[in-house]
């Protein structure tokens, strides 16, 4: 690994401004951050293993060439973040071809489950499930990725003794080229390419019992702005992009993402997990680095968000995560964070 620095409380951004926080870990490059809190009671970050690598930077993210997965262990917040050892190699996923992107994970009757996007050997992203019964791994492939998956960025959402799976991401992560059920090499680079039509929109479907397997054809996650209308192509401030992460408060389903080419992470509420869901606002602002990517959780008391930036490294493909309080509204709205001190 390279040595990390750059990790210091007086540390600026590239426009002088100090950090909200400070990166869990200078061990590794760490990204995506996937937070989730166990029967014990610690909170364990399933993301992504960011590394230097080749890749000239390009519009597809081919510059993230991640191989594996380590996964970060917190006993209380601000504390000391243990970096275990590799969780999941792509030489042991038999399908897999490289870009170990963004992963989730969920526990169900003992067994740990990690769900991970990569490209198969057609260029393709699929997308994967490894079983431990470890939080932190090892974890073990299924030989084939899960059938009829596409695209990338899965999280998996508990609710009422379900688990669902949300997916999806535009430009590199290929839900452009998925639109008919097959992946299209040959699809456009970036989105529909139709600003005044419906945004292409994160999908979820139902996991099997088994957590192995999709129980239902993926359906699009309805996003509608405040007029019931959905959000259009154009409308890159807030149309989904990628990473897209589910929560619940109260009755209140929140769907949050990011807006990928204008770096915002925002949010949508509804009644359901497929949704409709409505607009509601930004979680996060612009952070340093091109991509956003996060998780929100409820832990000791508090809810956080989970987000990366490159304060470490000053590179997009090489970033690092963090983690800082998040507040609602009487009203159930979150409040905007800034990533730097005012
Ligand atoms: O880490 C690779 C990709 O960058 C993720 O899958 C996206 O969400 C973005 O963070």
């Amino acid at each position: 690994e390279v040595p990390l620095t750059n990790a210091s409380a007086d540390a600026v951004g590239p426009d002088g401004r100090k950090y909200l926080s400070q990166p869990l870990t200078t061990e590794i490059y760490t990204a995506d951050p996937s937070a989730h809190v166990w029967g014990d009671g610690k909170l364990y970050v399933y993301g992504s293993h960011d590394i230097d690598g080749d890749a000239q930077e390009d519009d597809l993210g081919g510059h993230f060439e991640m191989r594996d997965y380590r996964i970060l262990e917190l006993a209380e917040p601000g504390g000391k973040t243990i970096v275990h050892p590799v969780a999941l190699d792509v030489k042991d996923v038999p399908w897999a071809d490289k870009q170990m992107w963004a992963p989730d994970a969920a526990f169900k009757n003992g067994t740990y489950y990690l769900y991970f996007p990569a490209k198969d050997k057609q260029g393709a992203f699929r997308i994967g499930v490894a079983t431990s019964q470890s939080p932190v791994g090892p974890f073990k492939a299924a030989p084939q990725p899960i059938k009829g998956s596409f695209s990338i960025d899965p999280s998996v959402f508990a609710d009422g003794g379900e688990h669902y799976i949300i997916f999806g991401g535009i430009w590199g992560g290929q839900l452009q080229r998925n639109t008919t059920g097959t992946y299209d090499p040959n699809g456009s680079k970036t989105d529909l390419e139709k600003p005044n039509e419906p945004a292409l929109s994160p999908k979820i479907a139902k996991l099997s019992g088994d957590m192995m397997e999709f129980a239902e054809k993926p359906r699009d996650i309805q996003i509608l702005d405040e007029a019931g209308k959905p959000l259009l192509g154009g409308d890159t401030n807030r149309r989904f992009f990628e990473a897209a992460w589910m929560h619940k408060r109260g009755d209140t389903y929140y769907l949050s993402y990011s807006t990928g080419d204008t770096h915002y992470l925002v949010y949508a509420t509804g009644k359901s997990p497929y949704g409709p869901f409505t607009y509601r606002g930004r979680i996060l602002e612009p952070v340093n680095g091109w991509t956003s990517h996060h998780s929100i959780v409820d832990w000791k008391g508090k809810s956080w968000l989970f987000y990366h930036d490159v304060q470490l490294s000053g590179q997009t493909r090489l970033r690092n995560v963090k983690m800082t309080e998040l507040k609602y509204n009487p009203d159930g709205s979150i409040q905007t964070i800034d990533p730097f001190v005012k």
